[in-house]
């Protein structure tokens, strides 16, 4: 098989791609080595900032978000058991963020690209990148028992952290950058209605608590938890009941969340991690598959989007002008707002959760952060225009 641009990874930063190059009548391939049910339901992001939702309503996949999106005007930060609201249009020139499950995204933009887009294989699990620094690289990969090859003008890597596709690169022209933290989060889904608003996000002696939303009726809630932790170890009662303690506020002692069934249960690590560059010969790697931010700030998933629509503009603008300017910038490029989320996902991570290494000392000045952040309109506008989102780069 032959293509103009080899998708490796069928995630949101590799359909979003697909789509957007679809769209353009650019040829394209996209290689998923899971299923489409695994990879629909697969629980991860919720908030999309504006510019992720903008270039998903241009691409035409924004319908149904459009209709059962919730529109978030701001945050919740709650510490020493009071409650601060960052108002995000009062301090943005009117942004705001879009509550919109990662899973919902992935079903969208798969429906559209089975209906009316290019090739999309599930199954097809892609084991090396060969010849990305020549003119005519090679994917090769297994499918329905085979082993097949796809060639392409352009591959791009889409397969998020553990994938194959930045193996490609050799050691000594990449840098990785990382930082691993000393908590992890478990996450849980449960059939009981959010009772509050917005998203809380919750410092606490006890550990960080976040309280999120999928629907009406359904709750998305975190639990900061030592790495390591067995999702097993935690009941729905003990869930609940840590819940209830992190997120106790001083002026109602007595209030309670609404409980209900917990649905699934996971243990995620926090990381982040970029790889430089974000380009090498004819291999590009967006989304996850380049950087990883914890999930704090919530970006994870937005600049995934951001990284491939600059690609996306950057090889439509090589196949019609044959120009390849766009595509030699596309590192420098996404790496400047990389790490701008970087930092701002560091910064909510480490305000927000207790280290076991801290001294009071550290978390008189986690607190001092936190009453800044409610206190000054500048530290509130800087915590806003991050979590709303920068422009996409042009
Ligand atoms: P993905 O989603 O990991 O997709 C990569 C795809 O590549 C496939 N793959 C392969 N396919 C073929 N051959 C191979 N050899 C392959 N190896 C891998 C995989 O099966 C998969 O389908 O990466 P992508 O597309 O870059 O998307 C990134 C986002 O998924 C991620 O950044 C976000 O989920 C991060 N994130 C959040 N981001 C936000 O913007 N807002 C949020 O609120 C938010 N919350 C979160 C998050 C991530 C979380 N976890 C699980 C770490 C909350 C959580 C709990
Ligand atoms: C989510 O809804 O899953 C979510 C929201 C905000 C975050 C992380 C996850 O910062």
């Amino acid at each position: 098989m032959r293509t103009t641009v080899g998708i490796v990874g069928g995630g949101p930063a590799g359909l979003l791609l697909g789509r957007l190059l679809d769209n353009a009548g650019i040829d394209n391939v996209v290689l998923e080595r899971r299923d489409r049910a695994y990879v629909e339901q697969r629980q991860r992001a919720g908030i999309l900032e504006q510019s992720t939702a903008d270039t998903l309503r241009a691409a035409g996949a924004g319908e149904r978000m459009d209709r059962e999106g919730l529109v978030h005007h701001g945050i919740e930060l709650r510490f020493a058991r009071g409650s601060h609201r960052i108002d995000f249009p009062a301090l943005t020139g009117g942004r705001g963020v879009l509550v919109y499950a990662q899973t919902e995204v992935v079903k969208d933009l798969i429906a559209l690209r089975l209906a009316e887009g290019g090739p999309l294989l599930f199954d097809a699990q892609v084991d090396a990148v060969d010849g990305v620094a020549g003119e005519s690289p090679v994917i090769r990969y297994r499918h329905q028992g085979a082993e097949r090859t796809l060639h392409c003008s352009y591959v791009v890597g889409c397969d998020g952290f553990h994938g194959v596709a930045r193996q490609a690169v050799p050691a000594e022209v990449s840098t990785h950058y990382e930082r691993a933290y000393p908590y992890s989060w478990l996450g849980i889904l449960a059939d009981a209605p959010p009772v509050y608003e917005e998203l809380v996000y919750a410092h606490s002696e006890r550990g960080f608590a976040l309280a999120s939303v999928r629907s009406p009726t359904v709750s998305r809630l975190y639990l900061q938890v030592p790495n390591g932790t067995d999702p097993a170890d935690w009941s729905d009662e003990r869930i609940w009941d840590e819940l209830d303690a992190r997120f106790a506020l001083e002026a109602d002692p007595g209030w309670r969340l609404a409980r209900g069934p917990v649905r699934s249960k996971a243990v995620l690590p926090m990381r982040s991690h970029v790889t430089e560059p974000m380009r090498y010969g004819r291999l590009f790697l967006a989304g996850d598959a380049a950087h990883i931010v914890p999930p704090t700030g919530a970006k994870g998933l937005n600049l995934a989007a951001a990284d491939v629509t600059v690609l996306a503009r950057a090889l439509i603008e090589q196949q019609e002008t044959g120009s390849s300017g766009l595509l030699d910038a596309y590192s420098d490029t996404c790496l400047r707002r990389v790490w701008r989320a970087e930092h701002f996902s560091y910064l909510m991570t480490t305000t927000l959760h207790t280290d076991p290494a801290h001294s009071p000392f550290d978390t008189r000045l986690q607190l001092a952060q936190l009453a800044r952040f409610t206190s000054s309109p500048h530290a509130a506008a800087e915590l806003a225009d991050n979590y709303t989102g920068l422009p996409l780069p042009r």
